[in-house]
């Protein structure tokens, strides 16, 4: 069942010993948002299993305390925070829970108590709604937990919307924290040695398609899939499929550019729809998206890039014949 802010915190007082819950390989969104509501209400955060670079810089410079791998059975009851799937949980069992979340795809929420779900562009705007409606306070390292959480899912604002600047105004105010300090904190995070080799090998390993001025990059990587991703949008594809292979089953992580997702390319639907021709999970954002499955890691790959050039050939194809007239009549060529 949906409820609202003021609900979903009335509801949480009436539990002792919570556990907020992060995903498995936690980003700033999920552990900002779990420190956030651990600080206004009480309770534990919980790690499923780590976190990543910029979210462990996070723990160590607010002095965030975690539960590292912590056993739901030990709490009272289990807040799962910006998790949408099961499989983002190394598929533990959880017998009472709630969600609150601001993924497209929803499949955890079937079976919770009750969720919190908006469509937001990062966890930490919901809480702020929740922290709003409390009245508490948000202290200094509240707050620069949870704009590195927005700066973060965002990917540095570029999917921001009206909303995101307008809580992140509003945090800066409540907190009293400078934008800049978020800003020199991420600049500390150091690069993992493992992560450039991955990322070099993914560019060097990239085969491309293209429909139109669309470029479809497709890789493989032995770890660091998601970094590898987003690296081969930043160096110029439009979308970026990477997979990698782990004993039988093999993950993809899957990036797009807005033009991309403007042309019709939604990540998060194409994870899910492939995802369930394995019987595996998948899912997440228009733009990042992922998917767990087992099955021949190049048979999914060539599948995600099939699709997505059916996709762009199907909206490309109308648009470029507009565009080619307009060009030749700019160059004055003939026919
Ligand atoms: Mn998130």
């Amino acid at each position: 069942m949906q409820v609202n802010e003021e609900e979903f915190f009335n509801r949480l007082l009436d539990y002792r010993n919570i556990l907020y819950l992060c995903h498995r390989n936690a980003d700033p969104d999920a552990i900002s948002s779990a420190f956030a509501l651990s600080e206004a209400i009480g309770g534990t955060v919980g790690l499923v299993d780590g976190c990543n670079r910029v979210a462990s810089v996070l723990i160590e410079k607010l002095g965030i305390e975690v539960m590292d791998k912590p056993n739901p059975e030990n709490y009272g009851f289990v807040v799962v925070v910006d998790t949408s799937t099961k499989a983002q949980l190394n598929d533990i069992e959880l017998i009472s829970y709630c969600v609150i979340d601001h993924h497209t795809t929803t499949a955890l929420t079937e079976n919770a108590d009750f969720y919190l779900h908006r469509n937001a562009t990062s966890t930490v705007e919901i809480i702020y709604g929740i922290l709003k409606v409390m009245g508490a306070p948000i202290n200094r390292r509240v707050g620069i937990g949870m704009l590195t959480g927005i700066v973060t899912d965002t990917g540095h604002f570029k999917h921001a919307s009206e909303d995101t600047f307008s809580t992140v105004a509003k945090i800066i105010k409540a907190s009293g924290v400078e934008y800049g300090e978020v800003l020199d904190l991420m600049a500390i995070t150091p690069q993992d040695i493992s992560m450039r080799i991955a990322i070099l090998k993914a560019a060097s390993r990239v085969e491309l398609d293209r429909v139109q001025d669309m470029l479809i990059a497709s890789s493989h990587v032995s770890s660091f899939g998601g970094s590898a991703s987003s690296m081969l949008i930043n160096i110029g594809a439009d979308i970026a499929f990477v997979g990698t292979a782990k004993g039988e089953s093999v993950r993809i992580s899957s990036r797009a550019k807005r033009e991309a997702v403007n042309a019709g390319v939604n990540l998060g639907q194409l994870m899910e729809d492939i995802s369930n021709e394995y019987n595996g999970t998948g899912g997440g954002h228009s733009g990042a998206a992922g998917i767990d499955v087992i099955a021949d890691m190049e048979e999914v790959l060539n599948k995600c890039k099939e699709r997505t050039k059916k996709i762009l050939e199907a909206s490309l194809g109308a648009m470029s014949k507009d565009l080619y007239i307009e060009d030749e009549l700019e160059d004055g060529e003939d026919e």
